[in-house]
């Protein structure tokens, strides 16, 4: 196929899942998702492509125009999802830069996994991308892909965009790999974080492991006589939209429904994260746990958790699901009444809509992470709350907690003070509670996934 795309996302996923029927018959279905729908206008003014694995293993698809998007399917075998998918991405690259909350994993058959399925999609850009074409990698699926690629074609123009936090010097050094995975990034032109802290740990790495050498300014590093620029980018939602479908009567409708549905507690308590260790879903049972212990929160509140589904095969995830659902089992057997557990716990994914009806419907929104690179659930929440209605308490560990300053923020590490911020939230006066609602939505409804997409490829040289 001739070289034809002007502007290539690369990211480990495409924007669509390919799912096989019980016939065998392929089929294409849209995974929504702020990333795409941030990128496809740019995407569509400008002969754009978007390479990634379909999400099935085992299975070559050809390109496809879908929905005006052309996509290029990357294989992954079997093998390759549990070495280099399950393995270096998710048992040692997430838990490391996560500040090890899970011990990482450090196998040299997984590295060469990653090594060379970052390769064959690096190929894959090198066959699509025109002359002179603009490259956005997505994530730290792909470190490797844009030294691969710029060997590979020393004319494109590649943006780096990492989604989880970069770490600290002293974990970034336990990895046996850490120069090969410093000098992949710095093959970009532009790498962006979510914080100015996650640039400023890369920046420091670059000069003391990646042979740079410190640049004309804070924000940038020369490699090679090339400059790489370094900086913040914090990724936002699509938060118009979100506003919009918030204020649908459906959504009203079923936000009571929801409340009702729960028993009509006075006070409901919402969490909605996928199943991962690292964003405090403990944190916040053992907290609610102890305030019912205490007698500081009543048979008239009801937590309700959501715990998406994920990552399902690795070790970790599996040991991680069993405590949680341990914890809730405990604490409803001890606290709960018949027809009124004081938890409600949800392992599965939600339809979009239905998500936006509980987050409306609740009084106070609970994001405990131990660490997390931006955490979107905290912008949705506001996002949603038109009624300047609901409180949101908000670990001091994310990115979002640097732009959602009127929340109340807590370390997830102390127990006590989420316990306070817990009890602080359900009684806080309702004109304090609004102020600072309106507050969280004024910064939330400004800085939109749209605006964060344009500022990192505007950095990157491309007007959009
Ligand atoms: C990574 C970084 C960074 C969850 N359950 C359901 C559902 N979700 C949606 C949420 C939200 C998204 O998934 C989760 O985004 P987060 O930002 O909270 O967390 P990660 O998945 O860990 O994302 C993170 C992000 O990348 C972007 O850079 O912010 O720090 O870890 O949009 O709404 N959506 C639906 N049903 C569910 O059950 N429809």
């Amino acid at each position: 196929m001739a070289r034809q795309a002007d502007f290539v996302v690369v990211a480990n996923r495409l924007p669509v899942d390919l799912e096989k029927g019980p016939d065998g018959t392929e089929t294409w279905k849209r995974s929504p998702g702020g990333l795409v729908t941030a990128l496809e206008p740019i995407l569509r003014s400008r002969r754009g492509a978007w390479v990634g694995w379909p999400g099935l293993p085992d299975v070559e698809a050809d390109p496809v125009k879908e929905d005006g998007l052309e996509l290029y399917p990357v294989p992954l075998s079997t093998e390759d999802v549990e070495n280099y998918y399950e393995g270096f991405s998710n048992g040692t690259l997430w838990p490391l830069y996560h500040d090890v909350v899970a011990p990482p994993a450090y196998h040299r058959h997984w590295w060469q996994a990653y090594v060379s399925v970052n390769e064959r999609f690096a190929r894959a850009v090198a066959d699509e991308a025109a002359r002179g074409a603009t490259v956005w990698v997505q994530d730290y699926q792909l470190q490797l892909l844009p030294g691969q690629l710029r060997q590979m074609r020393p004319d494109l123009r590649i943006g780096f965009f990492l989604h989880i936090p970069f770490p600290p010097t002293e974990l970034f050094i336990q990895l046996p790999w850490r120069e090969q995975i410093v000098k992949g990034l710095l093959g970009a032109d532009l790498v962006g974080f979510h914080t100015p802290g996650g640039a400023r740990n890369f920046r420091s790495l670059a000069t003391r492991i990646g042979g740079a050498t410190p640049g004309a300014t804070q924000g940038e590093v020369v490699v090679d006589d090339r400059t790489v620029k370094l900086g913040a980018f914090p990724i936002s939602i699509d938060s118009q939209a979100l506003d919009r479908l918030s204020r649908s009567p459906e959504v009203a409708d079923r936000a009571v429904e929801i409340r009702k549905e729960l028993g009509d507690p006075r006070r409901l308590i919402l969490g909605v994260d996928r199943l991962d260790y690292t964003k405090g879903i403990d944190v916040r049972l053992r907290a609610f746990e102890e305030l019912l212990d205490e007698d500081r929160i009543g048979d008239d509140t009801v937590f309700l958790q959501i715990a998406t589904p994920s990552r399902e095969r690795v070790e970790h995830y599996i040991r991680l699901r069993a405590d949680i659902e341990q914890t809730v089992g405990r604490i409803n057997g001890e606290h709960g009444r018949v027809g009124h557990p004081p938890v409600h716990y949800l392992h599965q994914s939600m339809p979009r809509n239905e998500l936006t009806a509980f987050y409306l419907a609740a009084d106070v929104m609970l994001v405990t992470p131990l660490r997390d690179g931006m955490n979107l659930v905290a912008k949705e929440y506001v996002a949603c709350r038109h009624d300047d209605g609901g409180v949101l308490v908000l670990s001091e560990f994310t990115g979002a907690a640097r732009e959602l300053t009127s929340a109340l923020l807590v370390n997830p590490h102390d127990t006590d003070g989420v316990k306070a911020a817990i009890a602080q939230a359900l009684e806080m006066p309702e004109v304090e509670a609004r102020k600072r609602m309106k507050a969280l939505r004024r910064q939330v409804l400004r800085h939109d996934v749209d605006a964060w997409a344009r500022s990192f490829l505007n950095a990157l040289g491309l007007s959009t």
